[in-house]
């Protein structure tokens, strides 16, 4: 058995946890990720037939039965994975009959998946019906985009429109737009059931001033797409309070997603 430390995607968590640590969006055990594995690619670390203990879901997450996932722990803090990577993550494998998870390595002090792990599997099975590549959901809590989101209306429409409008590339990084959904209580299965509703549509998710979540096949691609929300975020909220004197305009926009031949939410333009 090779070291599982070792493993290309702990190695992925780890980085992907820190730099988003780095980037402030991750405040003490704000965010969680999860992340499918393939069982070829945790047979070299593992034995999959060894069950450490199992834990209940509180949901039938029977869609992803069988298939692993590495997750981020409950409590956790982005800041403390690369330290602790055994402590801070766990991998598990949904039960057969979709009830419980099995914890195959990690969560080393007696600990569990995040409160958010729900809201993850509902997403990815939502994911996995439209993109059967998705492996990865994010969420997070970056800082621009929250701020928006007390400056802006919690609207589908306007909020895509006014992202698309603040970085040339943001119609083709994230052509389907944003869902949002109003605030709603966190940790729970009726958050999960409707962040999974907008995942049918929409890869990213914002959560009213709470954060953000965001579906990929990668950690890179899903990464970027919340980076590119939150640029425009950025961006939203530097000018907010200026006089707007340029802005790239809808027609422009059109051209943008024809040159790049993205599938656009042509109903979030105005033209
Ligand atoms: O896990 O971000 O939404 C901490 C959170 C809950
Ligand atoms: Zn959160």
């Amino acid at each position: 058995m090779k070291n599982i430390l070792t493993a290309p995607f702990i190695e992925e968590m780890k980085r992907t946890t820190a730099n988003m640590y780095r980037l402030g969006w991750d405040e003490r055990n704000g965010g969680n990720i999860s992340y499918l594995i393939e069982e070829s690619e945790a047979e070299p670390y593992l034995d999959l037939s060894r069950v450490i203990r199992t834990i209940p879901l509180g949901f039938d997450a029977s869609p992803v039965s069988g298939k692993l996932f590495l997750v981020t722990g409950t409590g956790k803090y982005f800041k403390n994975v690369e330290h602790d990577p055994e402590g801070n993550l766990g991998l598990v494998r949904v039960s057969a009959d979709g009830q419980s998870a099995e914890l195959l390595w990690g969560f080393s002090d007696g600990g569990k998946f995040t409160s958010e792990f729900p809201a993850h599997l509902m997403s990815h099975i939502a994911r996995l019906a439209v993109d059967p590549e998705n492996r990865v959901v994010m969420h997070t809590h970056p800082t621009y985009t929250l701020a928006m989101n007390y400056i802006y209306e919690l609207d589908e429409k306007k909020m895509t429109h006014t992202l698309w409008e603040m970085c040339t590339e943001c119609i083709v990084v994230f052509p389907d737009g944003v869902g949002v959904l109003p605030w709603m209580l966190c940790g729970t299965n009726e958050i999960g059931e409707a962040t999974a509703e907008k995942m049918k549509e929409f890869r990213v998710v914002i959560w009213g001033m709470h954060g953000v979540y965001g579906a990929g096949k990668t950690m890179d691609e899903t990464f970027g797409l919340i980076e590119t929300v939150e640029k425009a975020a950025q961006i939203y909220v530097l000018t907010a309070h200026l006089p707007r004197i340029n802005t790239i305009q809808d027609d422009q926009l059109k051209t943008l997603a024809e040159a790049f031949g993205v599938n656009y939410r042509k109903d979030f333009l105005n033209l």
